[in-house]
Order: C-alpha cells, then sequence, then structure tokens
C-alpha cells in the first residue's frame, strides 16, 4: 500500500560519512503516517489511544522494513505543524550514523510514497510558508558555510532577522513618502501644498538614503568577516618577518635565523583576529637579490605584495629607515597598511622619534617579535585598519548583507537620487510615484516578496541536502 501524500518529501540530514548518529528528516502532512508505518516504539502506551505519536516528544524504538526486519535502533520524534522547521508536520529519526542503515532508512521511507527532498527544500518549504524571509534563508547558508566565528555571528544575527528589519524600516519610511505623494496625485489642485520639499527632501535622506548606505558599507564589512582578508608582511631582510608571523601564529613556522635571506618562498597561515579569518603571508625580505632562488622569492614576496588586502610593513627599529624602506615604502601606493617597528628592545628612542614622524598617521605598532612584546597591540591595529571604528562594532555584527543584497540596495539607492532630483526641481507627483514604487520593489526582492521562480532556485541550490 502506497500513501498518498506525493509532497512529502525526506532526506538524510547529516553530513556523509560515518557518524554517532544520523538523521533522517521528514516533511509534509504524511509525515507521521511515514513515522507510523515505519518505526515501533519500546513502549507503546507513551503514544495516544489511537497509535498517533504526542508531538515533540522523543521516542525509543526500532526502524523496521517491510518485511519486518529491523534496521537500527532509533530515536525518533514527530512534530506537529505548524511550530516546525518547515511549518509542515515534520518526523526525524535518529539512528547509528553509519552510511548505510541511513540509506536503508531512507529507502523505506520513500518506498512508502514520499519523495526525496532536493537540496535546501526544507528551508525553502520554510520560506514558502511565510515562516523565515528570504535573508533569513540566505543566512541558513552562511551559518552552514561559516569559516570563522565572526561569520556565524552576522549569519545567526540576519537569521534572527536583523537584515530583514532593517529593511522594513526603509521599507516603511517609503511607503509613508509614497502616501504624501499619492494624496497629492488624488488632489491635484493642492499639489504644491501636499508636497513639500524640503520637508520630503528630509525624509528621504534619513528615513532612506541614510540607511540605504549604512547596509552597503555593512555589506563591505560583512565580506571581510565572512571572507577573511589577505595580510602580506613586507620588509627588508632580516628585520623579524617570520619572527612575527610565528609570533601571531603562536608556533614556530617559519625558520628565524640571523642571517639575512633566510625565508626564500613564501609562507601561508591562517590566523583569526578577533573572529576575522586573516591569510598570513611571510615573504623573503626585499633586497637586490643575492642569488637566482632568493630572486625568485623576492619576485613573489612584490607579487604578493600586490595581491594583499593589508600590508604589514616592517622595519628594523635598532637600524632607522633605509633609502631601500623608503622607496619599498613608496611602492605600496594607496594599500591598506599597518607599519610595525620590531626590534625596539634594542632601538635608541632617537630612532624611533625619527620612525614615528616619518609614518605620521599611518597606524604604527611597536614589537619586540623575540619575545613577544607588543603582538596584542599588532592584532588590535590589524583588526581596526581593515575594519574601521569603534562604534560601528555593534552595527556591524548584528547583520551584513551578501552580494546579492548589495545589487538591489544599490539599485534602490539610485531610485531614491532620483526621487531627490524630482523634489529638487519641483517635479510632479506622478513621476515621484513611479521612482518611489521602484525603489519598494527592489527592497522586496531582498526579503524574498517578488523574488522569480529562477532565482529562487538558483539560491536554494546552494543549500546541501537535507537542509
Ligand atoms: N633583538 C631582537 N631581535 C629580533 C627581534 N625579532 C627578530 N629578531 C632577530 O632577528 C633575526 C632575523 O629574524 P627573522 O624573523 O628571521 O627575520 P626576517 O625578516 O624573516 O628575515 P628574512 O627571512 O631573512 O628576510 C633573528 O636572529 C631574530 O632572532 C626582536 O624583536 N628583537
Ligand atoms: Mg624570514
Amino acid at each position: 500500500m502506497l500513501l498518498t501524500a506525493d509532497e512529502t518529501i525526506a532526506a538524510i540530514a547529516t553530513a556523509p560519512g560515518i557518524g554517532g548518529i544520523g538523521v533522517i528528516r521528514i516533511s509534509g502532512s504524511a509525515a507521521a503516517a511515514v513515522l507510523q508505518r515505519l518505526f515501533v516504539p519500546h513502549r507503546r502506551e507513551s503514544l495516544h489511544a489511537d497509535g498517533s505519536f504526542p508531538s515533540h516528544r522523543l521516542f525509543y524504538g526500532t526502524v523496521r522494513d517491510r518485511h519486518g526486519t529491523v534496521l537500527d535502533e532509533v530515536m525518533a520524534v514527530f512534530m506537529r505543524a505548524p511550530h516546525t522547521y518547515t511549518r509542515e508536520d515534520v518526523a526525524e529519526i535518529q539512528c547509528h550514523g553509519s552510511y548505510l542503515v541511513q540509506q536503508a532508512i531512507l529507502a523505506e521511507i520513500l518506498a512508502v510514497g514520499t519523495r526525496a527532498a532536493e537540496p535546501g527544500e526544507f528551508t525553502k518549504r520554510a520560506f514558502l510558508a511565510g515562516r523565515i524571509d528570504l535573508t533569513q534563508a540566505e543566512a541558513v547558508i552562511d551559518l552552514l558555510q561559516a569559516q570563522s566565528m565572526g561569520g556565524v555571528e552576522l549569519a545567526v544575527g540576519q537569521l534572527r532577522g536583523q537584515l530583514y528589519q532593517r529593511i522594513a524600516a526603509i521599507r516603511d519610511a517609503l511607503v509613508e513618502i509614497l502616501a504624501i505623494v499619492e494624496l497629492a496625485l488624488d488632489f491635484p489642485d493642492d499639489e504644491t501644498d501636499i508636497l513639500v520639499a524640503d520637508r520630503l527632501l528630509g525624509q528621504v535622506q534619513e528615513g532612506v538614503e541614510q540607511p540605504l548606505l549604512l547596509l552597503l558599507a555593512l555589506a563591505d564589512q560583512g565580506r571581510v568577516i565572512r571572507e577573511g582578508i589577505k595580510a602580506v608582511i613586507v620588509g627588508q631582510p632580516n628585520v623579524g618577518k617570520s619572527s612575527l608571523l610565528n609570533q601571531l601564529l603562536q608556533e614556530e613556522r617559519a625558520l628565524v635565523t640571523e642571517i639575512p635571506g633566510t625565508t626564500r618562498d613564501t609562507i601561508e597561515e591562517l590566523i583569526s583576529v578577533q573572529g576575522v579569518p586573516v591569510h598570513l603571508i611571510d615573504t623573503a625580505g626585499i633586497r637586490e637579490h643575492e642569488d637566482a632562488v632568493e630572486e625568485l622569492g623576492i619576485e613573489r614576496a612584490r607579487q604578493k605584495m600586490q595581491e594583499a588586502d593589508l600590508v604589514l610593513f616592517v622595519v628594523d627599529a635598532s637600524q632607522g629607515l633605509s633609502e631601500r624602506d623608503r622607496s619599498l615604502y613608496a611602492s605600496l601606493d594607496d594599500r591598506k597598511r599597518v607599519v610595525v617597528f620590531n626590534k625596539i628592545d634594542i632601538a635608541d628612542t632617537g630612532l624611533l622619534q625619527e620612525l614615528n614622524s616619518f609614518f605620521g598617521a599611518v597606524s604604527q605598532v611597536q614589537t619586540a617579535a623575540k619575545s613577544g612584546v607588543g603582538i596584542a597591540e599588532l592584532r588590535e591595529a590589524v583588526y581596526q585598519t581593515i575594519i574601521g571604528e569603534e562604534e560601528e562594532v555593534n552595527e556591524r555584527i548584528s547583520c551584513a548583507p551578501n552580494l546579492r543584497h548589495k545589487m538591489i540596495l544599490e539599485k534602490t539607492l539610485v531610485a531614491c537620487s532620483q526621487v531627490r532630483q524630482t523634489l529638487l526641481l519641483g517635479g510632479p507627483a506622478d513621476l515621484l510615484a513611479v521612482d518611489l514604487r521602484a525603489a519598494l520593489d527592489h527592497l522586496a526582492d531582498i526579503v524574498g516578496l517578488t523574488t522569480s521562480d529562477d532565482i529562487l532556485d538558483v539560491l536554494f541550490s546552494r543549500f546541501c541536502l537535507g537542509k
């Protein structure tokens, strides 16, 4: 007997491979019936009198196949709609984490008339049922793929609706302005009295443009927090670059000797600076080449410098600034940088003052890489240089628009500048209404109110199976 539940879906929700437990998830109107068919609870008396499962309770028992053979000992839970991930009836079976067992149980579930879920289909159903908006669905992917605790925090903030709420506030402000414009359309004789340009301009700026610009700034910071940055350590030979790498890593990773030209190839390691992934690259000291191998290393160092998001420019504070330091420094152009005065343990104060005034307003840190002095300050300087000012920190952590959001936010901003333009020129209400509606449509796209099926398909296909 097949169940008549073509839209009930099922998938293995845990990662492939061997694990302690595996979870199989079923969602749809037949979830309870499937569980009743396959799962035999150890204590039947804990079920309802009619044999159905009390909602949101965990049961111990066995899963059996069509012939009554026990496949595994499991825990099972039935969750009645709407208090579930998808807002449909959901059942989950926690079995042993053998891939074969999970496959066998899934095969039985599919054999009674459910369909194999597509990647992201559970989350897609949560979105289509209106339990979450599109930004929250995207946050689920971000959370699963996060590479740093900073990325996790961002994803959780977005999952909790932080981005959605900001977009909703901007939409509210737009709707308020549009209402005034529509009033003017309804009473054309009073148009000039109703459309007070100064007041409307103020509303556009404060309620729409400023929050949009903030979100765009957060998008750039969010990219850094999610994906991290490349920071390359450069300087003359023997200034202590490898010693700094080792200190930042807290590991003797790179060779350190008193011989200039020790590091030949580049060395790359990942560190976390306050939750931001930083790909740290130690390079060969840059000087006129001594031999062919070193020359290659120096070439590579220059190349890494060009690709880096941040340069840690190291000088030997006990030697002061050489001509070569100056010309290397000049080649940084407008790249983000932190200047490190190393070996302060043997530097004299006169030289330090000279260095200080040469680099002026640039972020400077004094270190003694040999003993670890100044490393905490260096980490802080790196963080400040890539992330920015302290007061923005809370804003940043709470949400970060992704590239899709960013592109739409930019379009919204264009529509707003057209509104501004029209207001400044004393333009007609119907033109204002067109641009205001365009801005509203764009924002609706971010949260998924008007997003086309093709785009939704692409978005949800980025998920893994069972999510
Ligand atoms: N006194 C003192 N010596 C240091 C300090 N940092 C590094 N050194 C010494 O300076 C020498 C060079 O250090 P490295 O870390 O190998 O320098 P590097 O810049 O990587 O050198 P190359 O790879 O040759 O370009 C070693 O003898 C270190 O022990 C410091 O803060 N104080
Ligand atoms: Mg080195």
